[in-house]
């Protein structure tokens, strides 16, 4: 059976958008690969976090994962910090990545743009991601499109790992979802919902009450046409919902366009709220069963030692092609 890895970032409670481009996918795969899904706290902390939140994010996203359908039983899921193994390879594999194409990387440009206490894990984020991923001789990674570029480069260092020193990484393939891959601002659609925007108008969080949920997609940025289409360049604000809309119920877009010819976008808008509410209502009081219980914990106990035992041994193959301590006598 082929492996599967990814992770999210504990750096606030999930979005729509981590669940239509992300998770929704986890839940389908996890049947047909060995699937570990990783809360990757140690990647949220390359920007400064407040130590309570960030204790509170790294339960509560373990949760959510839970109550969305990812399987213990299948899958392996855990937090990053509680297996070393993590940032010993991605210390190894930063002596091999250069600064200038982590410089390259939008995401690190995005996110140290205007600011001038910029850390230097924030630069190096993407060898530890590397990391995470070889780690399990991984074959896919299903990610949201905003990930293409972090996944060429940990192809290429997994490349050059292999040429330098031994052939012992796969090279993974990405998986990107064919409708939900980005999914938009509801404020500002030109721009990535995303789960740390300053303006909570901007993007539906999984655990949104549906008064609420209601509310910001009745206050989504749309046009004056009036005309429910896609066409990401002219009408995005419409687009979006259109995405949100399709991922949400399995519809098409078209099939969608056509159910709303001719009505305004006020019914427009109260069908995705309706859409988003169905599909989170039934996870929200999952997750309100989970949050506070043993089961959560024992099911992270079980997956850090489970995660421990494959990557201890990549890490072991990994030094020793690198030269790195004792061959004892
Ligand atoms: P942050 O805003 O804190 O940087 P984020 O919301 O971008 O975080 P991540 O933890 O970085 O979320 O991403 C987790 C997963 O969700 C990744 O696979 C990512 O590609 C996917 N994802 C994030 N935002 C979106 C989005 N707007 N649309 C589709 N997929 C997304
Ligand atoms: N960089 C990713 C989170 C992430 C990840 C990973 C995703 C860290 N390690 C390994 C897939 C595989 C992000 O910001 N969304």
């Amino acid at each position: 059976m082929e492996t599967i890895f990814s992770g999210i970032q504990p750096s606030g409670t999930l979005t729509i958008g981590n669940y239509l481009g992300a998770i929704q996918q986890f839940v389908e795969v996890q049947k047909d690969y060995d699937c570990y899904f990783c809360i990757v706290d140690e990647h949220a902390i390359t920007v400064p976090q407040e130590r309570l939140k960030l204790r509170n994010n790294i339960r509560s996203l373990a949760a959510l994962y839970l109550a969305s359908g990812i399987d213990p039983k299948a899958s392996t899921l855990f937090v990053q910090s509680e297996v070393p193994a993590h940032t010993q390879l991605g210390w190894m594999l930063q002596s091999i990545s250069y600064v200038g194409e982590l410089e390259r990387m939008t995401q690190y440009k995005d996110k140290s743009e205007g600011k001038d206490a910029v850390s230097s894990a924030l630069l190096t984020y993407p060898s530890l991601m590397a990391a995470d991923i070889l780690l399990y001789n991984t074959n896919v990674v299903p990610v949201g499109d905003d990930q293409k570029q972090h996944l060429e480069l940990t192809r290429d260092l997994a490349q050059r790992f292999n040429n330098r020193f031994n052939d012992i990484f796969t090279v993974p393939e990405i998986r990107i979802p064919k409708v939900g891959a980005r999914i938009m601002s509801l404020q500002e659609p030109t721009k990535k919902m995303s789960k740390s925007d300053e303006n909570e108008k901007g993007f539906i969080s999984m655990l949104d009450e549906p008064k609420k949920i209601e509310k910001k997609i009745k206050s989504a940025v749309t046009d004056s046409d009036g005309i429910v289409k896609y066409d990401k360049q002219n009408k995005p604000g419409v687009s979006n919902l259109l995405t949100i809309y399709s991922s949400c119920t399995g519809e098409s877009i078209k099939s969608l366009e056509d159910k709303y010819e001719g009505k305004g976008y006020g019914e427009f808008k109260q069908g995705v709220a309706d859409a988003v509410i169905s599909v989170l209502k039934p996870i929200q009081d999952k997750y309100a069963e989970l949050i506070n219980s043993e089961e959560l914990d024992h099911i992270l106990d079980q997956g850090a030692e489970k995660a421990s035992f494959t990557a201890n041994k990549t890490v072991a193959k990994a030094k020793k092609a690198m030269g790195l301590g004792r061959v004892k006598k």
